[in-house]
């Protein structure tokens, strides 16, 4: 072939496919930013009211009542239409305003949208209004750090993922040094009314906030954001306010699809267990959704193993006339173990392939572990308080430490705590893997915490799962089944007669259509034997080609590859729920305020049903806070949910788990959501848990987990 010279580049970057390939904005994208999510019926007309609905109540927090006077009684508000007059509260609703906005916490798609809804309604009614966005979170409030945004920056952000345009941050404004700053900063500013887009934390913030600015007559509204889908509200008959926070459908399908497309290569080249970490902090709302979105082999539900109860212990001490509180709750050796007999089932079957998804707040749920925790910070604390040397100074080492545990078992040292540390306290803890022992022995943060991001928590499973699965491997339980018809064509093509060489290879020859080599037969030595036993070899004979072959495939391999699903699909654009349901939240922000509401969450009642249904509400913040220890005092804050074991979408999953573990011969059952769409009829149009749950009036625990 005759050589050309090459393309000039000049040339090749004016060529449209690479000037397309080149630029920012792609079809998608402009697609993304023209699209103009519908609006509440409410949202149509001109103006809106409240409307106070006295049949929702709470059970209000006396410390939430004393640190919360003036927003503790606030109701929970319907916004309504009304019409356009020529009076004060029409003039009200259409003066000029200045508004600020924040991000708090992980980003969440959909957050843009909150602001170019808040954005339209706020220019709607007055073209003059000014909103504010403060930059990199709630620093951005302390340090006066904000950007006005014109329409020109908003319409770069609509329908897109990410908290870019204004940034995030996790500061917490919960002391009253922060508060006097973020008060002066809305003073100087001259703001009529914040807005914080946040999760739990930063919705108690926005309380607080509310607080702080009554006088000066600075509204604060909050936004229910969080992929982790940890804010769902109640009244205290268990009525729904708030099903769900957004972003976390958005951030479910993105997770969903690259599972799919793992269960897809698991069922291709049928040697990979796929392990998937997915984000959710503590509670396991991600995982159970990823459940239901794609049907993979094993989901672990922390809340659920919080929840087992070992009654062989149990029964063991109510005979002895005892209880024992150790049988409350999964232990890591026991989880291990039922992901072991999983593996195991689906191996029988020819499918030593899989997926399984762990939540990432697993640990949590799991008693052993919190103990562990509050056995150990007591144990290291009273050293330090009674010797010279601090405990990590005196014992170094991993080895030196677990001695010192071993001596408070064997009571050789005196120490007056000593008993805290018990023989099966031991036991336990030298079963769990030697990296994670070390991370529960090190020094702790500067409040003595446990810092749970920081353990790499699939990997301290799966080493207790490779653990045990050498030792099935060499008792002969963990082993690939084999066909029948590829045993009877492999053995009939190497001449041999499969009727007889059957009974003496398999346990459960003609029983079954996988068939399992015997337990003693772990080896090609253990092999022989077994044929010479039966007469099919003298001594010195080689072992049939066709049925070495046929050992060599039950023999597993356990390779794994781990996965996490979090920051990507926290980024990720939004659904076209997450579109609507954000922008709705940043129209519905807009009419609280223009009503003079404060301390009020924005949220949409009845997202489960059609969107002709939904209705914008105000849910006041105060009513919903408690008390709990945090850093080792009691603070209010907003109750976080974990998932119901009562709920629908929870019983649901419980009830599919055999069929989507699949350990029987066929089809895995997994299911494909397909891509993150906005527009296109089969785009789905809200989350998988929130449909079910609703169908039985349930949603999330608001229990704490173990410990
Ligand atoms: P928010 O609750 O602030 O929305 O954040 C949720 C989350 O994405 C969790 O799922 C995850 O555990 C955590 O943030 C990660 O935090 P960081 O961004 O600090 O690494």
């Amino acid at each position: 072939m005759p050589e050309s010279a090459p393309i000039r580049l000049d040339t090749l970057l004016d060529h449209p496919a690479v000037a397309d390939a080149l630029a920012d904005v792609n079809l998608d994208l402009k697609e993304r930013l023209a699209y103009q999510p519908p609006v509440c019926k409410v949202f149509g007309k001109a103006l809106t009211q409240l409307q106070s609905d006295p049949q929702y109540q709470f059970a209000i927090d006396r410390e939430a009542r004393c640190q919360l006077p003036h927003i503790i009684d606030n109701p929970v508000q319907r916004v309504m239409e009304r019409e356009a007059g020529d009076d004060e509260q029409t003039a009200d609703y259409r003066k000029v305003r200045n508004i600020g906005i924040v991000f708090s916490g992980g980003p969440a798609p959909g957050g843009h949208n909150v602001i170019a809804g808040l954005f339209d309604a706020a220019k709607n009614a007055n073209p003059g209004t000014r909103i504010f966005g403060f930059l990199m979170g709630p620093d951005g409030i302390i340090d006066g750090n904000c950007l006005e945004l014109t329409r020109e920056v908003v319409d770069r952000y609509r329908n897109v993922g990410g908290f870019t345009m204004i940034k995030t941050g996790r500061t917490k404004i919960d002391d009253q040094k922060k508060l006097t700053l973020s008060r002066e900063t809305c003073q100087r500013l001259e703001l009529d009314a914040l807005v914080v887009v946040g999760g739990d934390d930063s919705n108690t913030n926005a309380a607080f906030l509310a607080e702080e600015m009554y006088e000066d007559g600075i509204q604060v509204i909050g936004v229910p954001k969080t992929i982790d889908g940890d804010i769902q509200v109640l009244d205290a008959r268990g009525r729904v306010l708030c099903a769900m926070s957004f972003g976390f459908h958005s951030a479910a399908r993105a997770f969903s699809q690259s599972i799919a497309g793992l269960c897809t290569d698991a069922g291709s080249d049928v040697k990979y267990w796929h392990v998937c970490k997915v984000m959710g902090r503590v509670a396991s709302h991600l995982a159970l959704e990823v459940a239901l979105q794609t049907h993979a082999n094993i989901t672990l539900i922390g809340e659920d193993l919080a929840d087992y109860l070992d009654h062989r212990r149990l029964d063991r001490a109510k005979q002895a006339g005892l209880t024992d509180y150790t049988a409350y709750g999964m232990t890591l050796r026991h989880l291990s173990r039922v992901i072991c007999d999983a593996v195991l089932d689906r191996a029988a079957v020819g499918k030593n392939y899989g997926v399984l998804v762990i939540p990432e707040g697993v640990l949590e749920f799991i008693n052993e572990i919190q103990v562990f925790i509050i056995k150990l910070n007591t144990i290291i604390a009273n050293y330090n308080k009674t010797h010279d040397r601090d405990f990590h100074t005196a014992f170094p080492t991993l080895g030196e430490k677990l001695e010192y545990l071993r001596r408070l078992v064997r009571g050789i040292r005196q120490d007056v705590f000593y008993s805290l540390w018990n023989a099966r306290d031991d036991e336990l803890f030298n079963d769990i893997p030697e990296f994670f022992q070390e991370g529960l022995l090190t020094e702790r943060d500067s409040h003595g915490n446990f810092q749970f991001s920081q353990v790499k928590t699939e990997e301290v499973l799966l080493e207790m799962v490779k653990d045990y699965l050498v030792i099935l491997k060499e008792k002969g339980r963990y082993k690939i089944g084999i066909e029948q018809s590829q045993f009877i064509k492999t053995l009939q093509k190497g001449k041999l007669e499969p009727e007889r060489y059957g009974p003496v290879l398999f346990s459960n020859w003609q029983q079954a259509p996988y068939l399992m080599v015997k337990p003693t037969i772990i080896s090609k030595k253990t092999l022989r034997n077994a044929l010479v036993k039966a007469g099919f070899l003298g001594n010195g004979d080689a072992v049939p080609a066709a049925i070495e072959k046929i050992f060599t495939q039950s023999v597993p391999n356990f390779k794994t590859q781990t996965h996490f699903y979090g920051y990507d699909g926290r980024g990720s654009d939004p659904t076209r729920f997450d579109c609507i349901y954000t922008y709705n939240l940043g129209q519905t922000a807009f009419s609280l305020i223009a009503n003079g509401a404060t301390g009020q969450m924005a949220a949409i009642l009845n997202l489960e049903q059609d969107f002709s249904r939904w209705q914008p509400i105000g849910i006041p913040i105060a009513p919903l806070m408690r008390l709990e220890e945090r850093k080792g005092r009691l603070e209010l804050v907003l109750e976080k949910s974990v998932v119901n074991l009562d709920s629908p979408a929870f019983r649901v999953v419980k009830a599919f788990r055999d069929k989507w573990l699949a350990a029987a011969p066929g089809e895995d059952h997994y299911r494909h959501p397909g891509p993150i769409r906005f527009t296109g009829s089969s785009e789905e149009n809200r989350p998988i848990t929130l449909l079910i749950n609703a169908l039985g009036g349930h949603l999330a625990s608001t229990d704490t987990p173990a410990g």
